[in-house]
């Protein structure tokens, strides 16, 4: 059982390796394939984006192919960065970059006011086949100052209360138990048996 996973980003095909090891399926992703042209995201939602993500890849390998579009969404920003998390300062991708200017943009607000939420999309996509999305979401705080080295992106600011730590503080096991991707994961495999099969 191989499935590609469409995602570039070195963080989140470290995350899908560990998920699906669990469910015995080879994991590949962009980073195997570097031939392949990156495609763009022109949607205006996380389920437009993680579909043409899918999709072009699926084409172009003619294989089954998951895609996953997240960002974090914060209250205070009328749910900004949301589709554009991955380049929130600018064109390039930078993710210390990114966190000064959230942390910029929240400085002046207290702790209670923060709250945010890590948003997942996951899209399905095979030849023939009709494709499907399912969504995974994690609320928390944005700090004011960043804690942890694991993970990647906004972890070091993404306050979990049930844990009393930030997501770069967990373990990369503890975050893939929790995270807005694993939940994700978790509602697609209620459906991907029956999605594989019809
Ligand atoms: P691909 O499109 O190649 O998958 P990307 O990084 O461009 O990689 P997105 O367009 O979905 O992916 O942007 C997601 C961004 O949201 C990501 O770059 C981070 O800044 C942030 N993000 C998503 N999930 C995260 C997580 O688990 N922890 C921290 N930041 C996360
Ligand atoms: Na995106």
């Amino acid at each position: 059982n191989k499935i590609v996973i469409a995602t570039g980003n070195k963080g989140k095909a470290a995350e899908f390796k560990s998920i699906f090891e669990k469910f015995g399926f080879e994991i590949q992703t962009l980073l195997d394939y570097p031939e392949l042209d990156e495609i763009d995201e022109t949607g205006d939602t996380f389920a437009e984006n993680a579909l043409l993500k899918a999709e072009g890849v699926s084409k172009a390998l003619n294989t089954i192919v998951l895609a996953d579009d997240s960002g974090l969404k914060v209250d205070a920003l009328q749910g900004q960065p949301g589709i554009y998390s991955a380049r929130f300062a600018g064109e390039e991708k930078n993710d210390a970059k990114n966190n000064a200017k959230l942390l910029g943009e929240l400085s002046e607000l207290p702790f209670e006011e923060r709250t945010a939420h890590f948003h997942c999309t996951l899209a399905l996509a095979a030849p023939d086949k009709e494709s499907m999305t399912i969504e995974g979401e994690l609320d928390g705080y944005i700090l004011g100052v960043p804690r942890g080295q694991n993970g990647f992106g906004y972890d070091p600011l993404f306050y979990v209360s049930e844990k009393d730590k930030t997501l770069a503080e967990l373990t990369h096991e503890e975050k893939n138990n929790i995270s807005h991707r694993a939940i994700a994961v978790r509602n697609l495999e209620k459906v991907l048996e029956n999605w594989i099969n019809n």
